[in-house]
């Protein structure tokens, strides 16, 4: 079996990385995937670089070009719901694109034809999840994920992505990777951390949080992969 874990950003995937011995380093369309062999299996890990075409672009090549047969998304995210705080995490039931916009000929957001607004994650993964969230004695909640390329910072648009898809938490990869993942049929699950509340406040709070976050992301992906090697 071959199991990719991707993130966004360097900071997302170092702890994964650090948790291994060695691995392979392969550059490929401007960016680094890095191959290893974890308690039997395969993994491939690499983070893509901000937003949701360079998420789609190393998504993909994880699949097509090195053989993903699953996906994990390790990184952080803004919060919506207001039970969300920094550090917590969240794993996402369905993920939806904020940004896509052709409501002008009277679709809804997020909507293009042969799309869908929302995109589904796998369900025996985020069973799996409650497990390892109970293993590790954590506090795992699962909501909607809203993408987009855009970092939100504004009190007034998280309340309207809010309302909008329901989301419970926004950031600017996972629906892409759910959208190349649906379409080449491989299970895949995305699970942030909060790094901030997606307010006017929140280029501070990332600062300030992204790399401790990150680490609570990664450490629970982790143990996803030990539960899925069992
Ligand atoms: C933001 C990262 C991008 O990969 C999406 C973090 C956390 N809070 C968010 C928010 N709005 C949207 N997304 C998020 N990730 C990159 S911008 C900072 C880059 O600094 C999730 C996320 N409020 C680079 C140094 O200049």
């Amino acid at each position: 079996m071959k199991i990719a874990i991707m993130g966004a950003m360097p900071e997302e995937i170092a702890p994964i990385l650090e948790k291994l011995s060695e691995y392979k380093t392969t550059q490929y369309a401007g960016n680094a995937y890095y191959e290893a062999s974890y308690k039997g299996i395969d993994l491939v890990i690499a983070y893509s670089k901000i937003g949701k075409v360079f998420s789609t672009l190393t998504a993909t090549i994880m699949i097509e070009r090195f053989g993903a047969q699953k996906l994990l998304f390790s990184g952080v995210a803004g919060a919506i719901s207001a039970t969300l705080k920094v550090g917590d995490l969240i794993v996402a039931t369905k993920l939806a694109q904020h940004d896509l916009d052709i409501t002008a000929f009277g679709h809804p957001f997020g909507y293009v034809p042969e799309g869908a607004v929302f995109v589904e994650a796998d369900k025996e993964m985020i069973l799996l999840s409650k497990e390892v969230a109970s293993d590790m004695g954590k506090m795992v909640q699962e909501g909607v994920i809203a993408t987009g390329d855009q970092f939100v910072a504004n009190e007034e648009r998280k309340n309207w992505i809010g309302s909008t898809f329901h989301a419970d938490a926004l950031e600017m990869e996972g629906a892409s990777v759910a959208v190349v993942c649906d379409a080449l049929n491989v299970p895949f699950f995305i699970l942030r951390s909060i790094s901030d509340a997606a307010d006017m406040d929140a280029s501070f709070s990332f600062d300030e949080f992204l790399e401790t976050s990150a680490v609570e992301s990664a450490e629970f992906v982790m143990k996803m992969v030990d539960k899925l090697v069992e």
